[in-house]
């Protein structure tokens, strides 16, 4: 059997149709920069076939002159930049909510759904400038062209964020990853890339750009991709109920050991990434090997600033035996990330940041 889109034969796959998948722990640990064929892989509906020479991109909406731009207009008439920034998906570590109570009818993603690529492309925000912004915009709303029958009903898939979000400098619309072409599974020819915020608003296949009001009024803003509380009916869920999901919080993962690992009694490197929101950046994570009786602080890879991770590693010794290893992330809000899954569970199983917890045995 061929992998599907150029990822890697051992990519945990939990959806063929649509393609939904995330490398193994393990891989994502080894570089500070995911290789393009081991980034997680996250859709609601077929990849569209879009024709990078026909395509375009409708700015409208509250600006003074509407836009049309395609491709050669992108890379000629604006600043070429590029941001090395992290993806991470509302549904990443869904796995551990599940261990607390059910969640139907959702993907059961491991801490896999968290990706880190070098986007290169223009500014959202000088598209915009270009346009000129009208008096009253307030969100951007993102429009793509694959339908979903997730959605209900069926529609294209589109997300938005504030008007202050889509204007700050990092925040793109690219057309390489990694200094590849973007490769058709991860929007080309344009994609968003909204750093620091969850992975669905960073839009991709984008073809329209526009400057509203209010926020999107779709399926996947206005009812999915929302905090509901514990008790609501998901299916039951009414446009704007809940909380609407932005900014990522403080969380991390253990990436290696891998939960239910055999290791050698001894000196044992553990490894992982940690991140948050986008007007924040990692300061510290501490790892226990002993369920939490005992901490040690995890050396951390540089700063890059919001919205990108930071991997850390940390030795610990284990004695012969099973061992509880955890780990705990604060940010530069001093704000650590919640202990415990039971009270963060919710009916679709978004935004797990309690601190990760993984098994190893010990001989
Ligand atoms: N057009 C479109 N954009 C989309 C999606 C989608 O299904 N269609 N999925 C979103 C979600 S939920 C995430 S987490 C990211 C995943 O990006 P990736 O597949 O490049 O990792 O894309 C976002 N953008
Ligand atoms: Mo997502």
């Amino acid at each position: 059997m061929s992998v599907p889109w150029g990822k890697r034969a051992d990519m945990v796959v939990h959806e063929c149709d649509p393609y939904n998948a995330e490398p193994p722990p393990a891989v994502l640990a080894e570089a500070a920069v995911t290789p393009v064929e081991a980034f997680y892989v996250r859709n609601h509906g077929p990849v569209p076939e879009v024709d990078p020479a026909t395509w375009a991109l409708d700015v409208d909406g509250l600006v003074d002159t509407p836009l049309r731009l395609g491709l050669t207009d992108l890379r000629e008439r604006f600043d070429v930049v590029t941001v090395t920034s992290t993806l991470q998906c509302a549904g990443n570590r869904r796995a551990g909510l599940a261990g607390v109570r059910d969640v139907p009818g959702e993907d059961l993603w491991g801490p896999g759904a968290t990706s880190t690529a070098r986007w290169t492309g223009v500014r959202l925000g000088d598209v915009l400038d270009r346009a000129g912004v009208a008096d009253g915009a307030r969100h951007v709303v993102l429009e793509a062209p694959d339908v979903s029958d997730l959605a209900d009903p069926p529609q294209a898939y589109a997300g938005s964020v504030p008007l202050e979000v889509a204007r700050a400098g990092d925040v793109l619309l690219a057309w390489a990853m990694n200094d590849e072409a973007l490769p058709a599974v991860h929007g080309a020819p344009v994609r968003v890339v909204v750093p620091g915020y969850v992975g669905a608003r960073s839009v991709k296949w984008v073809r329209r750009v526009g400057v509203r009001a209010e926020p999107c009024d779709g399926f996947f803003q206005a009812r999915s991709y929302r905090l509901l509380p514990a008790d609501a009916d998901p299916d039951g869920a009414g446009p704007g109920d809940g909380l609407p999901l932005g900014p990522v919080g403080v969380g991390s993962a253990v990436l290696d050991p891998q939960d239910g690992a055999e290791v050698t009694a001894g000196p044992l490197t553990v490894r992982g990434y940690a991140l948050t929101g986008r007007d924040r950046s990692v300061a510290r994570v501490d790892v226990s090997a002993d369920g939490g009786a005992s901490w040690h602080a995890a050396r951390l890879a540089a700063d890059g600033g919001p919205g990108l991770w930071r991997l850390w590693e940390c030795d610990v010794e284990v004695a012969a035996g099973t061992h509880e290893i955890l780990a705990r992330a604060w940010d530069s809000a001093a704000t650590l990330q919640p202990e415990r899954p039971e009270p963060l569970w919710n009916p679709k199983g978004y935004v797990n940041h309690s601190w990760p917890r993984i098994t190893v045995h010990a001989t």
